[in-house]
C-alpha cells in the first residue's frame, strides 16, 4: 500500500503534480480541494489507492474531520502536503485590510489548521513527514509581493520552530522554497490583486501588473519536476530540512543571503 499521503490543493497546480507523482510511485493518496468535483474531474474515480475529500483549509473542523477520515480508512497518515495556498499580489497600501487578513487565514492559519489535525496522529505513531509548500517569497520580499511574503515569512517562521518541536516525536519537516512554477498560481483564477487605487503607485502598478500577466503561463519551473523531487525526498530515510527550487529560486535566496552576512558583519563593526 506505500505510505499514506494527505495533500492540500490538490485540484490543481503543484497539489495536483504532487498527488500523481505520489500515485505513479505506488503510495496511497488522500487528495484534498474545495471542490471534490473538480477532484473527481482530475483524477477520475477513486480506487484502492486514491480517495478524495472536500476541504476548505480555513475550516479548521473540516480538516480534523479530514484527519479523522483518513486515518480510520488506511490506518495512518504518513505524509501531510500543505500545499494549498494563493497570492494577494500588489502594493501593500492598495489592499483593505480583509484582503491582508484573508492572505493569513489561508497561507498561514489554514496551513496551521491541517498541522493541528494530524500531528497528534503523527506524534501517536512516532512517525511523520510535514511538507510544507513555502515559497522564495518566505525567504526574499520585494515590491509587490509584501503581503503574500508577510504570509510565507510566517509560514516559514512557524515551520521552523514547530518542526524541532515535533523532531523529538519522529515527525521530520520538509520546507518547499520554489521559483516560479508554471501553475494557475499567477493566473486570474488564483491570484487577487490589491483593490484601491493611489495614484502615487499607478505607475509601479501598472508596471507589476504587466510583468505578472507576462510571467503567467511562462513561468521557468515545472510543478511535475518538483513533484517527483519530493515524492523521491520523502522516501529517504534523511530527506533536507529545505528544497529551493529553481535557478530563480536559488538566485534570490542566495543573494538574500549575501545580502544578510554583509548586514551582519556591518552590524559587528558598529553599523
Ligand atoms: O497554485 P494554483 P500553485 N482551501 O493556483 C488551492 C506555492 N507557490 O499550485 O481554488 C483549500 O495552481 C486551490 O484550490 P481551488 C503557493 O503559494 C507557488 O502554484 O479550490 N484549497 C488549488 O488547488 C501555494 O502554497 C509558486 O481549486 C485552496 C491550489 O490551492 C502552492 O505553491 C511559487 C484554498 C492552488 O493552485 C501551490 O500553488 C512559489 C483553500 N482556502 C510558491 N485556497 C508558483 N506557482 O509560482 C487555494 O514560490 N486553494
Amino acid at each position: 500500500m506505500g505510505k499514506v499521503w494527505l495533500v492540500t490543493g490538490a485540484s490543481r497546480g503543484l497539489g495536483r503534480e504532487i498527488a500523481r507523482a505520489a500515485l505513479d510511485a505506488g503510495e496511497t493518496v488522500v487528495a484534498t480541494a474545495r471542490s471534490a468535483e473538480a477532484l473527481r474531474d482530475t483524477f477520475g474515480d477513486e480506487q484502492d489507492r486514491f480517495h478524495v475529500l472536500t476541504l476548505d483549509i480555513t475550516d479548521a473542523e473540516a480538516a480534523n474531520a479530514v484527519a479523522a477520515e483518513t486515518t480510520e480508512r488506511f490506518g495512518a497518515i504518513d505524509v501531510l502536503v500543505n500545499n494549498a495556498g494563493y497570492a494577494e499580489l500588489g502594493f501593500f497600501e492598495t489592499f483593505t485590510d480583509a484582503a491582508v487578513r484573508r492572505q493569513f487565514e489561508v497561507n498561514l492559519f489554514g496551513t496551521m489548521n491541517l498541522a493541528r489535525a494530524v500531528v497528534p496522529h503523527m506524534r501517536a505513531r512516532r512517525s511523520g513527514l510535514i511538507v510544507t509548500i513555502s515559497s522564495v517569497s518566505g525567504l526574499v520580499s520585494n515590491a509587490g509581493g509584501a503581503v503574500y511574503s508577510a504570509s510565507k515569512f510566517a509560514v516559514e517562521g512557524w515551520m521552523e520552530g514547530f518542526a524541532q518541536e515535533v523532531a523529538p516525536f519522529g515527525i521530520r519537516s520538509l520546507l518547499v522554497e520554489p521559483g516560479m512554477l508554471r501553475t494557475d498560481f499567477m493566473d486570474g483564477k488564483s491570484a487577487r490583486f490589491g483593490s484601491i487605487d493611489i495614484p502615487d503607485y499607478a505607475e509601479a502598478v501598472a508596471q507589476y501588473r504587466a510583468f505578472v500577466d507576462g510571467a503567467n503561463g511562462n513561468q521557468p519551473g515545472d510543478p511535475k519536476l518538483l513533484a517527483e523531487r519530493i515524492v523521491a525526498l520523502a522516501s529517504q530515510g534523511e530527506a533536507p530540512a529545505r528544497l529551493v527550487f529553481g535557478d530563480d529560486a536559488r538566485q534570490w535566496a542566495g543573494a538574500k543571503v549575501d545580502q544578510l552576512r554583509q548586514e551582519i558583519a556591518r552590524s559587528a563593526d558598529g553599523g
